[in-house]
């Protein structure tokens, strides 16, 4: 059938294919992490910066140590990598620990990019009290102490929140989350107005900077930088809200942030936005606000919408400032991370410039997103482990490795931070901790307190990806996730000097040894089994996944020059993966749509059509006839064969009837589903086919219906 001479075609041919943007998965190898603090005190690094400008020191807040909340955090301490050893950073004398009514109040510090100094919430003193009030979101500002444990305090900002018209350059709630610029002449932060909160007023954001104009007991001035209008109040392209923001790029020209916006529709999206700052924005043009009037930004800032879907953070840049990160759902229905260029938009014409899919983790990416400063990377956590995934257009894209353990019986870590030169990554895991007498301690919430881990990044050729993805990744041939296959399914590694020259397989049957090259595939339980090889080449070699091949195993190369390359991947029964015409996991099938007619006639044809060379194919819109015909679809995939419940199709949305899925008889390794298309789907244009084999997505690929 000639069908099956184009599928097995595109085996081949997915290696002149460029690979970024190809959706693949995991790997797993021996992982490690070691526990930097044992104290009995939590040790919060509450997604800040945490390493000290010479990675020698960590900085944390202790909340929730001998009080409830930041208000009862009593003390800003840091920790010596090298010794373990703690030591105190800044303690205010006297403080009220109180569940309603603390104060100072302090946390979620961050050392200076540039110098020996650190940034922190900071509530009222005892002393100003009786004229500010205590320590609440509203009520808070930005304390710089220096490194060395002094206990000497100064303030970025000022809260004016007595007179009508709020001093230029101060603000008249609490700031938060100070973030310094990598260049260190800007704080980010978020924001909470105490005059107009009651108004309705919720989260937003600003700066600050050094500036001759700083009001009177600030070394910064303060300005907002995304206006808001109060709850259920806007307009059309209205924001309500900003928040999960951070800096853009090293010198705080671009803050990336989660804006809630009024649609035209009246509702409401929690999007990606990014304001931009010029370096020579004029402060002294923002609006500081009176007491009915909220705050307004300088002159010359400027709000761009990046995604219409709905996103989420901390959003990260990265350090060059050509990307943003942040988190989104998938079309399986995971959370994962998305990046998108900085001046990109989701409805850019230019397909270059719209957000793509960064990580396809099985167990989703749950939060601490964080750029390795080379931008080759991004950590984030997953599955109750720490994850870096490369990013780096080309074949490694989208490929993750576990740097620790991971899954149900690990504490849960939060908090990811990179060392400032990309080396290691610290977060927090709550563990059993021991107090003076030995016994068991739990922090003032109950709970196992919060210590520090560190693990290391596995990079010796410093390139900013990890090693272990670099030996090279097995993806599977269709759908280009990458470490996870199933028996009698064709598989690509990808690597490099593995054969000199491509070769394709010309017997029958396949070779296990082609231009030099054999593969040997290790299955969970020990076994190693010969692979039949379709094609070899210097990067790719493409192999099917022996029979009886479960559990989690090895795939090892022996490459042309006798050198043997392993990588971890895990055998499942079905790891479905479906050709789309260009070989590249998505676009139009590799299918063929058979119609018949009520009198049995039939005819068929491919759904696609290529123009020329790789990558150029085409849909054809297929026309769903008469009322009386039936419309079957022959959808081409691998690693489907293996199902023990149900083979599931949805086209456009719609639930189609499957009349067969099986090995489909004339290649190894290839299956063949039969599905019906559904009538009402005529005229719906451009539609997804998403096929479910026992619970696992393959990937998305197209079909257009006239
Ligand atoms: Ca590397």
């Amino acid at each position: 059938m000639r069908v099956v001479r184009f599928v097995v075609a595109l085996l081949a041919l997915s290696l002149v294919l460029s690979l970024s943007g190809r959706p693949p998965r995991l790997m797993t190898a021996e992982v490690g992490e070691w526990q930097l603090t044992s104290s009995p005190i939590n040790h919060l690094l509450d997604n800040n910066d945490n390493f000290s400008k010479d990675n020698r020191f960590l900085c944390f807040d202790t909340r929730e140590t001998v009080g409830g909340g930041l208000g009862n955090c009593t003390a800003i301490m840091k920790v010596d990598i090298a010794t373990s050893v703690e030591s105190l950073i800044y303690a205010p004398q006297p403080v009220i620990v109180d569940p309603t009514a603390p104060a100072p109040g302090m946390g979620a510090v961050s050392f200076s990019p540039v110098a020996d100094e650190l940034v922190f919430i900071h509530g009222p003193f005892v002393s100003e009290t009786p004229t500010l009030g205590f320590y609440g979101t509203t009520n808070r500002r930005g304390g710089v102490a220096p490194g060395d444990g002094s206990g000497k305090i100064k303030f970025l900002d000022v809260r004016d929140v007595t007179s009508a018209v709020t001093t230029p350059g101060a603000h008249r709630g609490g700031s938060h989350r100070h973030e310094y610029s990598l260049d260190g002449k800007r704080v980010g932060f978020t924001y909470d107005d105490a005059l107009l909160t009651p108004a309705g007023y919720g989260r937003t954001l600003g700066f600050m900077a050094p500036h001759p104009k700083a009001p009177a007991g600030a070394t910064h001035y303060t300005v907002l930088l995304v206006p808001i209008v109060p709850a259920n109040t806007a307009k059309p392209g209205e924001l309500e809200r900003g928040a999960d923001d951070s800096w853009i790029g090293a010198k705080g020209l671009m803050r990336g942030f989660i804006g809630t916006v009024k649609e035209a529709s009246g509702a409401y999206t929690s999007s990606l936005f990014v304001v931009d700052i010029p370096e020579n924005v004029d402060v002294t043009t923002a609006d500081s606000g009176t007491t009915t009037r909220f705050p307004g930004p300088p002159k010359g800032t400027v709000i761009r919408r990046l995604t219409r879907t709905a996103a989420s953070g901390i959003v990260r840049g990265s350090h060059d400032g050509a990307w943003v990160g942040y988190f989104a759902t998938a079309d399986d229905g995971s959370r994962q991370v998305f990046i998108i260029p900085s001046r990109g938009s989701d409805v850019d014409p230019d397909p270059a410039m719209r957000p793509v899919q960064a990580t396809f983790l099985e167990k989703g990416a749950s939060a601490g997103l964080r750029w390795h400063p080379s931008g080759n990377s991004i950590a984030v956590l997953s599955d109750n482990g720490v994850a870096v995934t490369c990013v780096k257009p080309g074949p490694l894209f989208g490929v993750s490795y576990f740097l620790t353990p991971s899954g149900a019986g690990n504490p849960a870590p939060e908090a990811l931070v990179w060392s400032r030169d990309g080396r290691m990554l610290a977060y927090n895991r709550r563990v059993p901790t021991l107090g003076a007498g030995g016994t068991l301690v739990k922090d003032f919430g109950g709970n196992d307190f919060r210590q520090i881990f560190l693990a290391s990044f596995p990079d010796a050729n410093d390139n900013g990806i990890a090693d272990p993805i670099e030996a090279g990744v097995v993806r599977n041939a269709a759908s280009f996730l990458a470490g996870r296959v199933a028996p009698q399914a064709w598989a690509s590694f990808y690597g490099s000097n593995l054969a000199k020259a491509l070769v394709t397989a010309t017997t029958t049957p396949l070779p296990t040894s082609l231009g030099g090259v054999s593969v040997e595939v290790t299955c969970g339980r020990g076994t190693k089994r010969p692979a039949m090889l379709q094609m070899v080449s210097p990067e790719q070699v493409n192999f099917l996944v022996p029979t009886g091949s479960l559990g989690a195993g090895m795939v090892t190369v022996t490459t042309a020059d006798g050198a043997k390359v392993s990588v971890p991947v895990q055998h499942e029964a079905v790891a479905p993966g479906l050709f789309s015409a260009n070989s590249s996991g998505k676009g139009v099938a590799a299918a063929v749509a058979l119609r018949i007619a009520a009198d049995g006639k039939q005819s068929s044809q491919f759904i696609f059509q290529c123009a020329g060379g790789a990558g150029t194919c085409t849909a054809t819109p297929i026309d769903l006839g008469a009322a009386t015909d039936q419309v079957i679809l022959l959808l081409y995939g691998t690693g489907i064969r293996g199902f023990t419940s149900a083979v599931k199709v949805t086209i456009g949305g719609q639930a189609a009837e499957v009349l067969g899925a099986a090995a489909q008889s004339e290649y190894p390794g290839l299956d063949q589903i039969n599905v019906r298309v559904p009538p009402s789907l005529a005229g719906k244009g451009e539609v997804p086919i998403a096929v479910t084999v026992d619970g696992k997505r393959a990937n998305t690929v197209t079909v257009n219906i006239r």
